[in-house]
């Protein structure tokens, strides 16, 4: 049997681990990469009978972890705008709000571990993306690659949905001014009545997913809370929580009873999303195929040009509030 590797018990920087006093906060070195870059991985091919990692102790893992993960809990309680689903809407949104406004704090609130929603897949687990234009020009604007047969074409094709999500979570989540908590769900909205008895939408109210998801069998598992002055749905039609904050606004007679997802019209449902895309009740602009539900307007199918111009006009209506 090859001699086993006996690895001196690492500790914190090399620091013998006596107390925690004695065990320094391990600085994280920036993204932005202050320091020069070492290793490379040419160097390493061909070398690996002598390769090592730097030593860790594995507290320094859980402390870098959770201390980002709790700082950025206490620096979202207060958010400019919240967006709840990270699908092909949701994530669009998000792209043009930072964009647009890198001073405001934008938190994303996504249920499933994987963001991304229904836009993984072009339509019925088929790879391809397609896109009517003139929703290439969101294309463009994010650098995401696609085919396009010609001017006279009326759409284009991304080669695989992938490509299109995957580029968008790649730059959504590489703005300062985003953080995305997924596998955490929104279980009800923070609403504030005024005088004159109008419902307003003030934040939102998030556990997380696997507990949201047994609140039948568990007893008072209290959620979180993120207060924000608009918040922005985009939770699709589909899943066990789609269309989840106008189903909410509903049960709280806050909006009228859902118009229900109409038949099939490619045409008639993506003109009637991206203009339809407003603020739907004050705080809550609605967007996406979430909207469908609310006006009772047409399904698209497997096409997703409505859901990134969706979200490029669910941005702009949600800057309004802040130049107002
Ligand atoms: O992709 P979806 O479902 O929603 P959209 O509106 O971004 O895109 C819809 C699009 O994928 C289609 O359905 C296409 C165009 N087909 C149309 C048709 O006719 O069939 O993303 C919604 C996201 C999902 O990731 C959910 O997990 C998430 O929202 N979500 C939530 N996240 C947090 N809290 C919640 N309560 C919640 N509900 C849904």
């Amino acid at each position: 049997m090859a001699p086993v590797a006996v690895y001196p018990e690492p500790t914190n920087n090399g620091q013998v681990a006596t107390k925690l006093s004695a065990i320094p906060h391990a600085s994280g070195v920036p993204v932005t990469g202050a320091v020069k870059p070492q290793a490379t991985v040419e160097e390493m091919a061909g070398k690996w009978s002598d390769f090592r990692f730097r030593p860790i102790r594995e507290s320094q893992v859980s402390r870098e972890m959770t201390r980002r993960y709790f700082s950025d809990l206490d620096k979202y309680a207060e958010s400019d705008i919240v967006i709840v689903g990270a699908g092909s809407c949701g994530l669009s949104t998000a792209y043009c709000l930072a964009k647009a406004r890198p001073d405001l704090k934008i938190a994303i609130i996504e249920a499933n571990v994987s963001p991304g929603g229904g836009a993984w897949l072009g339509g019925q687990l088929f790879s391809a993306m397609i896109m009517r234009k003139p929703a290439d020009a969101f294309l463009r604007e994010v650098g995401v690659p696609y085919e396009d047969a010609g001017e006279d074409s009326n759409y284009v094709t991304v080669k695989h949905a992938a490509l299109f999500t995957s580029t968008m979570l790649s730059k959504v989540l590489q703005f300062p001014n985003v953080k995305l908590f997924n596998a955490t769900s929104v279980e009800d909205l923070i609403t504030r009545r005024s005088p004159d008895g109008t419902l307003r939408v003030a934040g939102v109210v998030t556990n997380w997913t696997l507990v949201t998801m047994h609140h039948d069998d568990q007893s008072c598992m209290d959620p979180n809370t993120i207060n924000a002055p608009i918040i922005v749905s985009t939770t699709g039609h589909d899943g066990p929580f789609g269309a989840f904050c106008v189903k909410r606004m509903v049960a709280m007679d806050a909006i009228p009873a859902l118009g229900g997802m109409r038949g099939l019209d490619m045409n008639v449902a993506e003109d009637a999303i991206v203009k339809g895309t407003r603020e739907v009740a004050p705080g809550l602009i609605v967007g996406g195929m979430e909207l469908s539900e609310v006006d009772g307007a047409n399904r698209m199918g497997p096409t997703f040009g409505a859901m990134a111009l969706s979200g490029v006009k669910a941005a702009e209506e949600a800057l309004k509030v802040f130049e107002e």
